[in-house]
């Protein structure tokens, strides 16, 4: 049975209401986004144009080319990727400014950004005032004579994801294993880390089972702690068009995220006149209760008879022992754990039982938490349990964020595999070395925060860091900077300035100008969610002083290093390096032929593990009993996590989420918790635990009672940095605790004032 077809026509039942364009209702305006970029491009608009049209979109993973993609018709663009253009299209900044970095910090990191793009190589060392103007030859000489006599433990390299391609990724790891380190990681460590270790575990794959367009027309979607709304704004696009094919779509969220359950999408004009409703039933678990709340659904489904029998029969193994865990799963127990009743349990049990097919989809309400990699495994069974595998209109889908991060780890960028996301081991390490002719280390590297506890411990002599801002991304920011500030060498290649620059020399800072991914000569490529290795042109502008690509630097210096390997460590363009990918990562073949606009090749198929068969040894997939988390919080404290409002990750774009209309200080707290603790809209409060204090505003949303939720980065002042999932190291940035505080100040010699109780 095929998808079902999306019905022609408008379907007043979908619409959110009669008013046209939700006029009176509370909504983003899509509209105004389109004019307010057209005003912050002005001074380069032709190229801006170009960009869009020609180039794929540098925002999150969905994936496009120009502004289309292979899943819809109609247009594809959001008020993300129109946020994002300036990036691309901003002019130089002055570098006197570096001169003074003391009245730099007075600075936002969004007034950082908007000095404009970073054109020179740049240099500081300790005792300094500033930065000053240098060569690009001399910074690298200065760079190449550090790292000579830097034990190869003692350094790390991190790359951001936005707008990264595979070949950076590809070139960066290549680099950083001929200087004998593993000690190379990603976005993607603070991501969807638990996504891929546990995918790979069960599955042998490392990426989303299927493709975008099984979300059309099958029976059901999942989402689990993902806010695509917010987040992947083009996927409510193709949910307008699977509401209109009759799918149904559920949300297990502990915020009735708005956008979720309403959402007018502005290219479509029955969408954009009427809106539409997007989400049939939510599921207001407690943060950290999705592995009881599925572990509750699973045990309804055994003891329904609602298991796909034939497909658990035919293509998994270890279902007996999760079976025999669910039956003595305890529903008091289930219940604590989630926040919900059995009985909603069996109601998302009765949806999935409704639903022959459906794509379950998660996102990092899932993956951000200790127990991570078994929350995505828990996603795991109860897809296999129903056969949500391998067929049409079925998949489980990580959905990622970044632009370039799916790349990331499968082209090595990673400490814990090497490229083809092939896992670290002195065997494999030898097949490596085979291939590149020089020898490769065995040993896992330092992930991300392993690295920023290393350099506390005084145990990073160099830093390297292409984007991104661990001052903003991490927990406890006091201690990021104490970690950054006793690194010897910091080299930041990036595009614009960031805060974490500004931290204070160990020894010397050295900045590094980069291009865009809209400036690389030869074009790059980037891999998308649904596996789609897409090639985007380089666009014909205005280009920034000598900033360079980033790929080919991070060579250079690895040849200057390393000058017996120089001829292994050479590509002369981007297509070499593509060569190069497809022969050692084998899945990633046919990308040495995409070479112009629109050229794309999904890897593996549109869907993995086809016909329920799985890359493991055996073929089958692993069915894997995981244990209840018991998160506590203190008597009295509220559960607590940190939200994206209008932002793009470390980069905040406004005051005001304009979907909530929540201020960046505001505290989400549930009505109910609200009025219980006599707390007004806009009063000031004091979250407060061992970590750290953070100023914010009520802001009553339909949160589940006992719940929280702030704004990172400004949160990250109450996130424990120790708190990290086991496999993956993923920070746990939503499983916090935090007591309420009325006075800005606990009076001396008493604790916290404590006003509320989380319940
Ligand atoms: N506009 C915009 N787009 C982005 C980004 C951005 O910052 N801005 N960032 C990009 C990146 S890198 C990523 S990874 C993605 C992130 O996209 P998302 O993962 O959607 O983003 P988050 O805001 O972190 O949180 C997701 C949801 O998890 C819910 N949640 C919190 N805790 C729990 C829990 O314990 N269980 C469940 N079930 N839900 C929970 C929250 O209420 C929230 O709705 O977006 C990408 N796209
Ligand atoms: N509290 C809390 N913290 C979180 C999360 C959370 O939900 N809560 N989410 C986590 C997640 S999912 C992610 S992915 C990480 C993101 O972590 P990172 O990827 O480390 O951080 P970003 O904020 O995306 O990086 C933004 C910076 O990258 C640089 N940059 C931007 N574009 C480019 C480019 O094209 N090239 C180069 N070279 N540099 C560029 C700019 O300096 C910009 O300031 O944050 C994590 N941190
Ligand atoms: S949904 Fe994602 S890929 Fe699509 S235009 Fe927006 S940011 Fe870009
Ligand atoms: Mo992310």
């Amino acid at each position: 049975m095929g998808l079902k077809p999306v019905k022609k026509g408008w379907n007043p039942e979908l619409w959110v209401s009669r008013r046209p364009l939700g006029i009176g209702l509370h909504k983003p305006n899509n509209f105004a986004e389109v004019f307010r970029a057209i005003g912050e491009n002005a001074d380069n608009l032709a190229y801006a144009w170009r960009i869009l049209q020609d180039g794929v979109c540098d925002g999150c993973a969905l994936g496009t080319y120009g502004m289309r993609d292979w899943t819809i018709a109609g247009v594809h663009l959001c008020n993300v990727r129109l946020r994002l253009l300036r990036l691309n299209t901003m002019g130089p900044l002055d570098v006197g400014v570096l001169e003074d970095v003391e009245a730099l910090r007075e600075k936002s990191s969004a007034e950082l950004r908007e000095l404009g793009r970073l054109p020179y190589p740049m240099h500081r060392k300790k005792g300094e005032k500033g930065f000053r103007r240098v060569s690009w030859a001399e910074a690298l000489d200065r760079i190449a004579l550090k790292l000579c006599k830097t034990d190869a433990h003692r350094m790390g390299f991190y790359l951001t994801s936005r707008g990264i391609p595979n070949e950076t990724y590809y070139a960066a790891q290549k680099a950083v294993r001929a200087l004998g380190s593993n000690n190379i990681d990603n976005a993607a460590r603070v991501c969807h880390s638990p996504s891929t270790v546990a995918l790979k575990e069960s599955l042998g794959v490392a990426a989303t089972t299927c493709s975008y367009r099984d979300l059309i027309g099958t029976d059901l979607v999942v989402f689990f702690g993902s806010n695509v709304a917010v987040n992947q704004p083009v996927m409510m696009k193709y949910l307008y068009y699977a509401r209109k094919a009759g799918t149904k779509v559920a949300v297990v969220n502990p915020y009735r995220e708005p956008a979720m359950e309403h959402y007018w999408v502005p290219s479509d004009p029955e969408s954009a006149l009427f809106g539409t409703k997007i989400t049939d039933r939510f599921f207001l678990v407690q943060p950290g209760g999705d592995i009881a709340f599925i572990t509750g659904t699973l045990k309804h489904l055994l003891e329904q008879g609602g298991l796909d029998e034939r497909f658990v029969e035919a293509h998994t193994t270890g279902f007996e022992a999760l079976a025999q865990a669910l039956r003595a799963a305890r529903w008091e127990e289930l219940e604590a754990g989630s926040g919900v009743s059995h009985q909603e349990m069996l109601a998302f049990a009765r949806m999935l039982m409704e639903a022959e097919r459906a794509v379950l989809v998660w996102s990092m309400g899932i993956t951000q938490h200790r127990t991570g990699e078994d929350a995505v495994q828990a996603i795991i069974n109860l897809g296999l349990a129903r056969g949500y595998l391998g067929r049409e209109g079925c998949g489980l889908m990580p959905i990622r964020g970044h632009s370039g991060v799916q790349g990331g780890a499968e082209m090595g960028a990673y400490a814990s595999v090497f490229p083809g996301v092939v896992p670290i081991s002195p065997e494999n390490a030898r097949a490596l070395e085979a291939r590149w002719g020089f020898p490769v280390p065995g040993q896992p590297g330092l992930t991300a925060p392993e690295m920023l506890e290393a350099a506390s411990r005084g145990e990073l002599e160099v830093l390297w860091s292409v984007g991104g801002n661990f001052l903003e991304v991490l927990p406890d920011p006091e201690r990021v900077r104490q970690a950054l500030e006793a690194v010897e060498l910091r080299v930041h290649q990036d595009i614009v300035l960031s805060s974490q620059m500004l931290a204070e020399p160990g020894g010397e800072v050295i900045l590094l100008p980069a291009t865009t991914r809209y400036e690389v000569p030869g074009g790059v490529t980037e891999t998308s969610t649904e596996r789609r290795v897409i090639y985007s042109p380089e666009i014909p502008g205005p280009r920034v002083g000598q900033a360079r690509p980033e790929w080919e630097v991070l060579l250079e210096v690895a040849r200057k290093v390393k000058g017996d390997l120089a001829d292994r460590l050479h590509f002369p363009d981007t297509a070499a390096v593509r060569q190069e990918i497809a022969r050692v990562v084998p899945m990633y073949a046919g990308i040495e032929r995409l070479a112009k606009k629109g050229d794309a090749f999904q890897y593996g198929g549109p869907h993995l593990c086809a016909g329920g068969v799985c890359p493991t040894p055996d073929g089958k997939a692993r069915f894997r009993a995981v244990e209840i988390p018991r998160p506590q919080v203190p008597p009295g404290a509220f559960r607590l996590v940190t939200r994206r409002g209008k932002q793009f990750n470390s980069m905040v774009h406004a005051a005001k989420d304009p979907v909530n209309s929540a201020p960046r200080d505001a505290v989400l707290i549930s009505p109910e918790d609200a009025r219980r603790l006599g707390l007004q809209p806009g009063q000031r409060v004091w979250l407060s635990n061992p970590l750290g204090r953070l100023e914010c505003q009520v802001f009553p949303a339909p949160v589940r009672p006992g719940t929280l939720q702030v704004h990172w980065p400004e949160g990250n002042v109450l996130l424990d940095p120790s708190l990290r999932s086991e496999k993956a190291k993923i920070p746990a940035y939503k499983e916090a605790y935090a007591f309420i505080e009325l006075q800005p100040h606990p009076a001396p010699g008493q604790g916290p004032d404590v006003v509320a109780s989380g319940g």
